[in-house]
């Protein structure tokens, strides 16, 4: 896979150049690129920002050097034919795993990191000439750039790129890819400060352990993120299961997961 990154602050995305990110870029699975928007602007203060027409706080940035970067980058001779170009903005669609799953598969990614107030949006519907342009969050507060994240978008998805992490079966577990939260993680000691792991986990009976854990994801789910329970497809659920919800607050109600009416402080 092949990422490009334009920001005034290229330095912030030193990170990806540890871990297992850093790994992958070095044993050749992904190519990141990170461009220094200054370099597009050519007056002697290398401006990229300017007064905001209709008035406001803050300053915008400019489309000149947006234009000139981002013309490099789709005309460089391995760029992709369409490559997507994700802008992460506080007014974009959520990103969520479902979309890091769906960005894994794409060939090149562009990434346009804004600052001040975010940047002169004719920079984005010019752009939708040569690039899938997508407006995305991060979630629902307020950075004050895109770099953060990109950050945790490059990283979402490079750990999905085939050969990235190195044991694929961790992927298959996680939190969100089956809709639930995942179940707590426990080591050795088997006592610490007085607290015992689990008896259940001691023991070999994987039957018992795979039910005990998956008990916990309901659990856990029911109290932190109702709002996941109740999009459950309940074609999904063993009786064992249905069971786990009704003590955590719900039911199945017409081929839908409801709470249940009679649940008072049960169901987070
Ligand atoms: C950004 C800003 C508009 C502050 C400038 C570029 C993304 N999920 C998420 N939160 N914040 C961002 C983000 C992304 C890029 C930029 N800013 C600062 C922009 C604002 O309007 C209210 C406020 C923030």
């Amino acid at each position: 896979m092949r990422i490009d990154v334009v920001s005034i602050f290229p330095e912030y995305l030193d990170a990806l150049g540890l871990s297992l990110i850093g790994k992958a870029r070095r044993d050749g699975l992904l190519r990141l690129d990170v461009h220094d928007l200054r370099a597009f602007a050519h007056d002697r203060h290398r401006t990229v920002d300017d007064t905001p027409y209709g008035g406001g706080a803050g300053m915008v940035m400019k489309p000149g050097p947006w234009g000139e970067a981002l013309s490099a980058i789709a005309d460089a001779p391995d760029a992709a034919e369409r490559p997507l170009l994700i802008v992460p903005s506080p007014a974009g669609a959520v990103f969520n795993q479902a979309m890091a799953q769906e960005l894994s598969t794409r060939g090149h990614l562009v990434f346009a990191c804004g600052r001040y107030e975010g940047i002169d949006e004719r920079v984005l519907e010019w752009a939708a000439e040569r690039f899938e342009v997508r407006p995305v969050s991060l979630g629902d507060y307020v950075l004050n750039g895109g770099e953060v994240a990109v950050l945790a978008m490059v990283e979402a998805v490079g750990r999905l790129v085939p050969g990235v992490v190195g044991n694929p079966e961790s992927l298959v577990e996680e939190s969100h890819s089956d809709g639930l939260l995942e179940y707590p993680v426990y080591t050795k000691p088997p006592v610490w400060e007085g607290r015992a792991v689990p008896e259940v986990l001691l023991g070999g009976n994987h039957g018992k352990i795979a039910r005990f854990r998956r008990n916990e994801q309901l659990a856990r789910t029911a109290v932190r993120r109702p709002d996941l329970v109740l999009a459950i497809d309940p074609a999904g659920l063993n009786r064992h299961d249905r069971d786990a919800l009704w003590h955590a607050g719900f039911m199945i109600d017409d081929g839908r997961v409801v709470r249940r009416p009679d649940a008072g402080d049960t169901a987070g």
